[in-house]
């Protein structure tokens, strides 16, 4: 009986095996399972590997150059080719492990090829680029896992999981976690967590409804309930042969990306992946405490050994905590120094519950400072060298002598191994950039707005902030930062500028792999990108978009119809037209001053012009807004507004500048600045 059922398993066994080999090679494979990859046949790019305990890690070199791994043959999505996209299922265990410094993310993909030379990394994943965006002939269907905010492409925050047709702009996004069958109640999983999560893709061919789940490794079973359920018909999207993988961007950030276990089912469910076959974790963060009882022998001694034994693991343990690192140099800047004590007590430890946001630089906590009870926003900045330190923190404590009614006092800063902390004053409004636009899918009508005269204000105390760093002070201050989101709102809802002098950090060759031009897209003045020379002209660039984004409401790149353009190129061409009051933010209503309107959009154009020297300076925005000069008659033929309209409609790209190491290979960008002059 034992040997029948016995022979019974291997006949079904060599069955499965010949059928599935056959399958295979008529490119028909209906699914497969992965629990842990030794050995396993995934063909893999970039700084994609397997690690010897069969790990597939995304981003085992730390290098600027995407990573994908893909399952080595090609299935078939579509019965004929011009067949609806059949219905399909996918599961896999992943995990991120984080660096200091946010990544970028990863991204489970289905394509057309395995060719992906023209991708480009960081929020790409390394299978979009920066032409393609919403491109139907991309045939890309993919489910990001995002772990860091960027704004322009209209993320919804800095842990997120989104649908992505042909864009990583996504279709729809959520922020990562489930929804508890028996509460109902949604729970946040931490996507940086390095625990391993479940994530499912399912897509029902009938209904061309796409559902994500996701889950904590530890729950196994699906939740009833999919984070994200979206009906979009692939059988426009998918090639009837499309390759099935994963991607991240992210090997310089020196974050990990993951996949412990991988399984598919084309016209079924995902086969389930065996969780006590998943390969091992490394593991993250400090080792583990020693414990106490392990110094305790004697019974007779043992109390007091015990009890001595304590005080010193919690003296060390508290001497650790508060740890912070303090130079000789440092000694003559006392008082704008804040203990790490202080700084822990004031934000409740750095607790989540009192994190106000993460920006490119690093995460900011709200907090109370213990003697004095004053609010303050705490910024935590990593750096890894020592290298320019000094000069930077002199900055710093110069920089916390600025001080005006339109600027975010910096207060002080701190010091701690890897860590730097910036201490400013808290803005109880926040930012801007939150009262301006409306996040992608989950539109609120209920959301705060800018009534047009407090809308004047703030871009007439942001002028009048810029003119004190660039010509009031004892020093001329470049801010390079200037936009939206660095614009925080205090309690009268003044506009005040924040993060000035920041962007030195990375100058100053704390960060030296950082290839960066310090900036935002959309606000960089073209002059950086060619020759880098910075004036506080490129803050006057940047505030004309700023400008323009305050009384429009858009952001300084639009997304219009799956097209990109500038947010200046739009308001020139309807000046143009002479239809500039349509360029005004609808959610005003109509309810403006007309002259204000016109004034502050002529002045955006004006600031943001392509050649520095036709911008006017800080000090001649303010005559022209204190009526002591009148602005440039500037017509809408003017010759230069021409050669504006001209560049920015050809070849002048914007995104190009944020990755200026292609600029060498991007003729257009450059031939066509310098041919314009
Ligand atoms: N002084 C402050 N008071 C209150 N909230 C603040 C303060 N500073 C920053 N924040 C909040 O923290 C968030 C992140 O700030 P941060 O300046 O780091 O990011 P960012 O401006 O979006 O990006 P970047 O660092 O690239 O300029 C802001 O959106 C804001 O809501
Ligand atoms: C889409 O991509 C194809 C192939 O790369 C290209 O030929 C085409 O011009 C692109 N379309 C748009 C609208 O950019
Ligand atoms: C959503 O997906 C479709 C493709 O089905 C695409 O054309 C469209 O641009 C996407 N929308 C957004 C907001 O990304
Ligand atoms: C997620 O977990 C990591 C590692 O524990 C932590 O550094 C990070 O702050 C967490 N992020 C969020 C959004 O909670
Ligand atoms: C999806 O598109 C295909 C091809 O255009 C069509 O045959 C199919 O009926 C569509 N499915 C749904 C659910 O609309
Ligand atoms: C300006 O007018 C032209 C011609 O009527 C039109 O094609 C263009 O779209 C208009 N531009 C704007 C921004 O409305
Ligand atoms: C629009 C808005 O949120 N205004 C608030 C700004 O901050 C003050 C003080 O916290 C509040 O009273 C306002 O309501």
């Amino acid at each position: 009986m034992m040997r029948l059922v016995m022979s019974m398993i291997l006949v079904q066994y060599f069955l499965f095996f010949v059928l599935n080999r056959a399958a295979m090679a008529a490119g028909e494979v209906d699914g497969f399972a992965f629990s842990g990859f030794a050995g396993a046949h995934i063909t893999l790019d970039g700084t994609a590997t397997i690690t010897p305990g069969g790990l597939v890690d995304l981003t085992s070199a730390h290098e600027r150059l995407p990573g994908h791994a893909f399952y080595p043959a090609p299935l078939r999505f579509r019965k004929s080719t011009a067949g609806a996209v059949e219905s399909f299922s996918v599961s896999f265990v992943f995990a991120i492990h984080p660096n200091y410094r946010p990544s970028q993310g990863m991204a489970f993909f289905i394509a057309k090829s395995m060719d992906f030379s023209s991708a480009i990394d960081l929020q790409y994943y390394g299978i979009f680029n920066t032409e393609n965006q919403g491109n139907s002939s991309n045939h890309i269907f993919a489910v990001e896992l995002d772990t860091l905010l960027n704004s322009e492409l209209r993320d919804i925050d800095a842990n997120h999981v989104g649908i992505d047709i042909n864009s990583v702009i996504s279709n729809q996004s959520h922020t990562a976690g489930f929804y508890d069958d028996s509460t109902g109640f949604f729970n946040t999983l931490n996507l940086t967590d390095g625990e391993g999560t479940l994530a499912w893709v399912d897509y029902d061919r009938e209904s061309a409804r796409i559902n994500v789940w996701m889950a904590p490794r530890s729950m196994t079973t699906r939740p009833a309930r999919p984070l994200i359920s979206a009906v979009y018909n692939l059988s426009s999207v998918l090639t009837e042969a499309a390759y099935l993988g994963f991607a991240s961007g992210s090997g310089k950030d020196d974050t990990r990306h993951y996949i412990l276990g991988w399984s598919f089912g084309m016209n079924r469910p995902a086969p389930p992946i065996d969780m006590s076959k998943l390969p091992r974790l490394p593991r993250v963060g400090p080792k583990p405490r020693s414990k106490v009882p392990e110094i305790v022998s004697p019974i007779a001694t043992g109390a007091f050994v015990l009890a001595v034994g304590v005080t010193v693991v919690l003296l060390v343990r508290r001497h650790r905590r508060y740890a912070e690192l303090q130079e000789d140099w440092e000694v003559e800047f006392g008082p704008h120094r804040f203990s790490y004590k202080d700084l822990y007590h004031a934000t409740g430890g750095f607790k989540d519950k009192n994190l106000l946001g993460v920006g490119g630089f690093g995460r900011v906590y709200r907090g109370v400072l213990p003697k004095s009870h004053m609010d303050i926003a705490v910024k935590s900045v990593s750096h890894e060298s020592k290298q320019g330190m000094k000069e930077f923190i002199a900055e710093v404590v110069s920089i916390g002598r600025l001080q005006h009614r339109n600027l975010v006092q910096l207060l002080g800063y701190c010091r701690r191994k890897r860590q730097l902390f910036l201490v400013y004053e808290y803005m109880p409004n926040g930012s801007l950039d939150k009262y301006l636009y409306h996040q992608g899918q989950d539109q609120d009508q209920d959301k705060p707005t800018l009534n047009w005269a407090q809308r004047f204000r703030i871009i007439r105390g942001i002028a009048s902030g810029l003119l004190y760093l660039h010509e009031e002070w004892e020093k001329i201050v470049i801010h390079r930062d200037v936009k939206a989101s660095n614009v925080l709102l205090d309690a009268e809802m003044n506009g005040r500028l924040g993060d000035f002098g920041l962007a030195r950090l990375y100058d100053h060759g704390v960060d030296p792999q950082s290839t960066h031009v310090v900036g935002t897209i959309g606000y960089l003045a073209p002059e950086l990108a060619c020759t880098r020379m910075l004036t506080p002209l490129a803050d006057v660039f940047a505030f004309g978009v700023f400008i323009l984004e305050v009384v429009c409401g858009q952001r300084p790149l639009m997304e219009n119809s799956a097209e990109k353009q500038l947010l200046v190129d739009w308001v020139l061409g309807h000046w143009h037209n002479g239809s500039l009051t349509q360029t005004v933010d609808v959610k005003l209503h109509g309810d403006y001053d007309v002259n204000e309107v016109c004034f502050a959009l002529k002045l955006g154009l004006l600031c943001s012009h392509p050649f520095k020297d036709a911008r006017p300076t800080m000090r001649q925005v303010m005559h022209y807004f204190d009526g002591d000069a009148t602005t440039p008659d500037i017509t809408p033929s003017h010759a230069n507004f021409e050669m504006l309209a001209m560049m920015q409609t050809e070849g002048f790209d914007p995104y190009v500048m944020s990755y200026p190491s292609s600029i060498t290979s991007h003729g257009t960008a450059t031939s066509m600045l310098s041919g314009g002059r």
